[in-house]
């Protein structure tokens, strides 16, 4: 197929549609996301060759199920399943912005990082390392400064560069061994549903049933898989679980930034 279909997604204000703009130009439809007041966007772009169709996702800062927002960007990503999701974030603002990397890496898609806002970043000094980033996270990463035209067509490259490979599903996080063998446990409960597996990854459904996400439930629809489901979670207490999987995140991310900000970059090249 020469049609490749990319995703944006990102938090509010990180120039997502600033990077829509400048990949699509003046070839855009807006329009709503079916039964919410939720914008669409959807653009065209020819490149090498290909034709890149492209649509803004609303912004978001987790891809759990508490806003409409919340919904459509994960449901685009899930049911659609596009080729490449690029997620932009706020240079200046990576702590934050890898939380939904971390969620984005757990669903498993084709995702690349566009590091926007570099411009500010530089000016405040702040450098981030990006080949141990890449290799931290297992993806790639684009630095861009979009409002200027700035690393959009290094995005678009690795675009076509990503768009021929399988999703991958770096799995960076691990629970506790007790959320581990749970999530084991629900993963061979939800393999007895051919159909479903084939539609959703069976680790991101199983964290997100243990973490009480009631869409992520609604995707079951085999009685016999519900039946078990519910009385393998009829004892667990969600709330719990949900701290722990964000605690974990969080862990995850303040492991990695020390590692890739400006002064640490020579101390973990040496010893790793
Ligand atoms: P969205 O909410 O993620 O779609 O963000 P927007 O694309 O609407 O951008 C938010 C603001 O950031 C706008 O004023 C943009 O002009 C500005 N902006 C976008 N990219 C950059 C960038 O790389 N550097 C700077 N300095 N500003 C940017
Ligand atoms: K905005
Ligand atoms: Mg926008």
């Amino acid at each position: 197929e020469n049609k490749i279909r990319v995703a944006l997604t990102g938090n509010p204000n990180v120039g997502k549609t600033t990077v829509f703009n400048a990949i699509t130009g003046s070839r855009q439809k807006v329009g709503n996301w079916p039964g919410v007041t939720v914008e669409k966007k959807t653009g065209i772009k020819e490149y090498g060759g290909r034709i890149l169709e492209i649509v803004d996702l609303p912004g978001t800062y987790s891809l759990t199920a508490y806003s409409a927002d919340e919904v459509v960007a994960r449901d685009y990503i899930l049911e659609e399943k596009p080729d490449v999701v690029i997620q932009v974030l706020d240079s200046t603002n990576l702590e934050r912005n890898l939380y939904l990397t971390t969620q984005l890496l757990e669903i498993g898609t084709n995702l690349i990082l566009a590091l926007n806002m570099s411009d500010l970043a530089e000016r405040k000094g702040e450098d981030v390392n990006i080949p141990v980033l890449e290799k931290l996270l297992g993806i790639s990463l684009i630095r861009t400064t979009a409002n200027e035209g700035k690393g959009i067509n290094e995005l678009l490259d690795e675009i076509i560069l990503r768009s021929g490979s399988a999703s991958s599903f770096p799995n960076k996080i691990e629970y506790n061994k007790k959320i581990e063998d749970e999530i084991r446990q629900l993963e061979r409960i939800l393999a007895e549903d051919e159909a479903l597996m084939t539609r959703y990854p069976s680790r991101w459904l199983s964290i997100k049933l243990l973490e009480g996400d009631e869409n992520a439930h609604s995707k079951l629809s085999s009685s016999n898989v519900q039946f078990k489901v519910n009385k393998f979670l009829s004892n667990l207490i969600s709330e719990e679980y949900e701290a722990e999987m964000a605690d974990k995140r969080y862990e995850f991310i303040s492991r990695v930034l020390p590692q890739v900000s400006k002064g640490r970059v020579e101390r973990m090249s040496s010893s790793d």
